[in-house]
């Protein structure tokens, strides 16, 4: 067996993940912390700096209600996002982060973040819930105020968290290696936050060649959280909701601040406002279809409707809305530097959090002012703390919870001591970073309370750790073993490389479960079909190998994405209806029904190794 040092770390919060919700988290659990004498860990698989969904920054905060100023209430908020998930939406997890995402916004200007203000000092609004930023930097302050919190004795970088420990029930520790060292990682706990993101690469993506790897999401979230929490036995929600964004193509820059800011249209190839020229078709998903603003998926739905008949490519008209909000000075001179300042807030857009879009414009001759540019819906993405939905099933707050929504401690999973925060946590949809922090926040403050009130030490049977150990790190001696067999390493009957394995994945995925290629369509024969050859995939899990600690994380990752991608086959397949066009169709029932307006769950349990689906009721709340 590969020689690994074992290094044990005992800690009472251990928070999985360095990202949005793991920095609130952190900087949440240490205050609390400090004040009963516990110790909180954070564990990364990557520098906390420019790790997850904000690693290249971000342009605008996308959740902040304005509670203080009047301008809306929780309810509305509530409304937005039921409206938004075409009625599957828990509005106590809702309302709870809705509640304290205004103080979480204050925080991180704070902490240095550039929030746009206008000349009365009050912040400038992207759209109705959504604040701009100069948020190149982003995620490098709040990773700094996190890391001014706990201590940088205290966080672990570049350590990748592979399986989630559980005794009697209870979450007592998660073990994972070095991404640079020879070194297997035991960590143990009283209580554990997983917030390692959503997922990605689960399906095949448009992008090629050069461009492999390219997505609007980022590459190195592959399904961490769904894997802990599933392995774990914690009961899952939405594991269908999956999310399509629109974005521009082949770059995946972001199309919000030209929707909202820049007010732009978007037509196809014809000059025909698809908002416009199929608005019938809203009609036939109503309520959700009749609502404002329409629906994420619905908006998507009436673009692929175009694209299907031909009409694409698809266009957003930069040129037209620049032009447009340029003739709204009173006179030429102030017409010509509006134009610029419009110019350089359309490419700061880019700057602030998708540089490749950027460039893609510098080396197609895209002046935004002059042409148009085209948009496409991307690949599916597991992402619950934005415009999907995926996640584990948390405990509501107490004061707000329906009963039957509730069982102890805020945003706590239905496994003892595991909490879930951000994309990690699901049916709580657009919390995006601010939320996903708040989120963070409230669970840092419960494990404290959690650990303060269940004190029993983590016992960890050292069978099982020396049995995970050599599990983990199997793929190693894999390699080493078979790798002279075959002249070309890649191609060889022993065994299978990581990558190999994701394009299986993949494939399986794009073509049975309703990717780019299936046209976002899919149905019980192709679900069937698609979770057979998952059976076989699975069966060659055990025969991956990898060449060094990059291929073994790299292997890890699609284990990880594999247990995502079956949980997400299982419950389109649960749910006998369509009810999220646009994000994906079921052929076989291809409307939306009264009675699947509720929750559709999922269980593996760990014990027989069964998968159990469960209809909840979703319970609105009036707040
Ligand atoms: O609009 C392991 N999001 C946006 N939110 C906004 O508020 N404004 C925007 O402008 C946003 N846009 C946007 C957004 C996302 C993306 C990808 C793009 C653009 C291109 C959404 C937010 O980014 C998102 O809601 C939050 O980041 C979610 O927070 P969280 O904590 O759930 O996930 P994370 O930040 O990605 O962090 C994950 C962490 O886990 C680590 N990790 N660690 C150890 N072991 C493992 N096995 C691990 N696997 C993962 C990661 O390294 C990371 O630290 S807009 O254009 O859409
Ligand atoms: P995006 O860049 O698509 O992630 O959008 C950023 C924010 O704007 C998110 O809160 C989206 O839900 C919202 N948004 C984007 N496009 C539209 C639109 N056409 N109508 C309403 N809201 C939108």
């Amino acid at each position: 067996m590969a020689n690994f040092e074992t290094v044990e770390i005992k800690t009472d919060v251990l928070i999985c993940g360095g990202g949005m919700a793991a920095c609130g988290a952190a900087v949440e659990a240490a205050y609390w912390a400090k004040k009963n004498g516990l110790k909180v860990t954070l564990v990364d698989k990557a520098a906390m700096d420019r790790s997850g969904a904000v690693a290249m920054g971000l342009s605008a905060i996308n959740q902040y209600v304005g509670l203080k100023d009047g301008q809306n209430t929780l309810k509305d908020y509530c409304n937005y996002v039921r409206n938004d998930l075409m009625g599957v939406t828990r509005e106590d997890l809702v309302t709870n982060i809705a509640r304290h995402v205004d103080s979480s916004v204050h925080l991180m200007e704070k902490w240095g973040l550039p929030i746009w203000t206008d000349a009365d000092g009050k912040y400038v609004h992207e759209g109705r819930w959504q604040l701009m930023i100069n948020g190149e930097s982003y995620k490098v302050l709040v990773a700094e105020a996190a890391k001014n919190a706990l201590g940088m004795e205290n966080i672990h970088e570049r350590v990748f968290l592979v399986e989630p420990i559980i005794e009697n029930g209870k979450a007592v520790g998660a073990v994972g290696f070095s991404t640079r060292e020879n070194k297997f990682y035991v960590f143990k706990c009283k209580t554990m936050l997983v917030c390692m993101g959503g997922a990605v690469h689960v399906f095949r993506p448009r992008s090629i060649g050069e461009g492999l790897g390219r997505s609007w999401y980022p590459p190195f979230n592959s399904g961490a959280s769904t894997y802990f929490t599933l392995k774990a036995g914690a009961e899952m929600t939405c594991q269908e909701v999956r999310f399509i964004p629109v974005r521009f193509k082949d770059a995946y820059g972001p199309v919000g601040a030209w929707f909202l800011l820049f007010k732009s249209r978007a037509t196809n190839a014809l000059d025909e406002n698809y908002m416009q020229t199929r608005r019938d078709e809203l009609e036939k998903w109503k309520p959700y279809g009749l609502v404002k603003p329409v629906p994420a998926n619905l908006r998507n739905w009436l673009m692929m409707l175009d694209v299907m008949e031909g009409k694409g490519p698809i266009l957003m008209r930069t040129e037209e809305a620049i032009e447009k909000l340029s003739q709204e000075a009173p006179d030429e001179k102030s017409r010509k530097k509006k134009l610029k300042e419009l110019e350089s807030e359309a490419w700061e857009d880019f700057l602030d959090m998708t540089i490749s879009q950027a460039i893609l414009w510098a080396a197609t001759n895209t002046a935004p002012e002059e042409k148009p540019s085209e948009i496409a819906a991307c690949e599916p993405y597991f992402i619950g703390s934005h415009s999907g939905a995926s996640g584990a099933w948390v405990s509501g707050p107490e004061d707000i919870a329906p009963p039957e929504y509730f069982w102890g401690y805020s945003h706590m999973t239905t496994v003892k001591g595991m909490f879930a925060a951000g994309d990690a946590s699901g049916a709580s949809s657009h919390k995006f970073s601010s939320g996903s922090l708040t989120e963070g926040r409230i669970c840092g403050k419960a494990m404290v309370k959690y650990a303060v009130e269940n004190t029993d030490e983590p016992t960890i049977d050292n069978a099982k750790v020396e049995a995970l150990k050599k599990a983990i790190l199997a793929p190693l001696d894999m390699f080493e073993e078979h790798k002279g067999y075959t002249v070309d390493p890649d191609v060889n009957p022993n065994y299978i490389r990581p990558k190999q394995f994701m394009f299986r994945l993949q494939k399986i995925m794009d073509e049975y479960a309703g990717g780019v290629t299936a046209q976002f369509t899919t149905s019980k024969k192709n679900l069937d079909k698609g979770l057979e050859l998952l059976d076989f995939l699975r069966e060659d899990s055990e025969k991956i190998a990898a060449e060094n600690l990059h291929e073994l994380t790299r292997a890890w990752e699609n284990i990880h994405r594999m247990w995502q991608a079956e949980s997400h086959i299982r419950t389109i397949l649960f749910r006998e209806e369509t009810r999220w066009p646009g994000y994906y169709f079921r052929s076989d029932f291809p409307s939306m029904k009264d009675d699947w307006l509720v929750f559709a769950n999922c269980i593996w349990h760990p014990e027989s190794g069964e998968w159990e689906m469960v209809k909840r009721d979703i319970k609105y709340i009036s707040v």
